[in-house]
């Protein structure tokens, strides 16, 4: 109702804050629990999130933001598919004085007032933990070491970064050469596919995989399986994420570390969208704090991932 006197519990529906969610698709377990975050903050909150799914098409996000504009809404978030593009869709949004937080991966845009704060992790530190496990991990092995990497969806911020983390701090080692490398697209079923494809050439038999995510790790250890390779023995793994199917297989001994990307960005999201609506000015990036998990501790803290 629109009385004066209403109950406190349940907010005017003309009141709710409308929040617009364009989500890039649902690849991953990592994208599940975000989305899943994202929503349970958001019904938490008291927000109204209208959300749509663009399965992986940087033009169904176009779209869906076009559509939050017509509905007026308060504040739209986007975890955009790829980094690049978003100049003139963002215009639209400022342009109609919506304010925009971008959320898990990042946009290059020359204008930083086109979007209010950029909520998610540091991909190239991840790589660069990655890349630190590694040189750990073979500081008693020589050279030369062939290297395979499985990339995630090509122009994501994420794929770019780890992948240049990654190789910026194993070049410490001249011995160790990246000696396959091609994009997955963060899925079981491509990182099976590939990995299976990376492991035909008898002369050149790759030592270590560094997966840009969990579920490629995943798929790649069936392929080598299938092909009777010893994943976490013959193949050192290590991949991003930290799921709780990877813990699994690291408790295995299947996977050997883990560096962490947490999707569960749901309350930071809400709190920035709060902020914004009280017209408090947020701070331009904000990130998630992340830790590395190995074999070693695996066990102890399989029981406490939350996704
Ligand atoms: O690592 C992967 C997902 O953008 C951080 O996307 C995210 C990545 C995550 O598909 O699993």
């Amino acid at each position: 109702g629109q009385g004066r006197a209403s109950d406190a519990a349940e907010p005017l529906t003309d009141k709710r804050i409308v929040v617009g969610f364009s989500q890039l698709g649902s690849e991953s377990d990592w994208r599940i629990a975000n989305t899943r975050s994202i929503q349970e903050a958001a019904r938490e909150a008291g927000i109204t999130l209208l959300f749509s799914n663009a399965e992986q098409s940087q033009e169904k996000q176009f779209e869906a933001i076009r559509s939050f504009i017509r509905h007026k809404v308060d504040v739209i978030a986007i975890a955009p598919v790829v980094q690049s593009g978003w100049e003139p869709i963002l215009k639209e949004a400022k342009q109609a004085g919506i304010p925009v937080i971008i959320t898990d991966r990042a946009v290059d845009v020359k204008d930083p007032s086109l979007y209010v704060s950029f909520i998610g992790s540091d991909f190239y530190e991840e790589g660069r933990k990655a890349g630190k496990y590694l040189l750990d991990k073979l500081r008693d092995t020589p050279g030369p070491i062939v290297i395979a990497e499985l990339q995630g969806t090509v122009g994501s911020t994420p794929s770019i970064e780890r992948g240049k983390g990654f190789r910026d701090t194993i070049k410490a080692r001249a011995d160790l050469v990246i000696g396959y490398e091609a994009p997955a697209d963060f899925t079981v079923e491509q990182g099976k596919k590939v990995m299976s494809s990376f492991l035909k050439d008898p002369k050149k038999v790759p030592k270590v995989l560094f997966a840009h995510n969990d579920d490629m790790a995943l798929g790649a250890i069936e392929a080598m399986e299938e092909a009777g390779v010893a994943p976490g023995k013959d193949i050192i793994i290590i991949s991003v994420d930290g799921t709780r199917k990877a813990f699994e297989k690291m408790v295995e001994g299947k996977i050997n570390c883990v560096v962490e990307c947490n999707p569960l960005l749901g309350p930071l999201i809400t709190t920035a969208v709060m902020e914004v609506m009280e017209g408090r000015t947020l701070p331009k990036r904000i990130v998630s704090p992340e830790s590395v998990y190995t074999e070693v501790l695996a066990a102890k803290e399989v029981a406490n991932r939350k996704y």
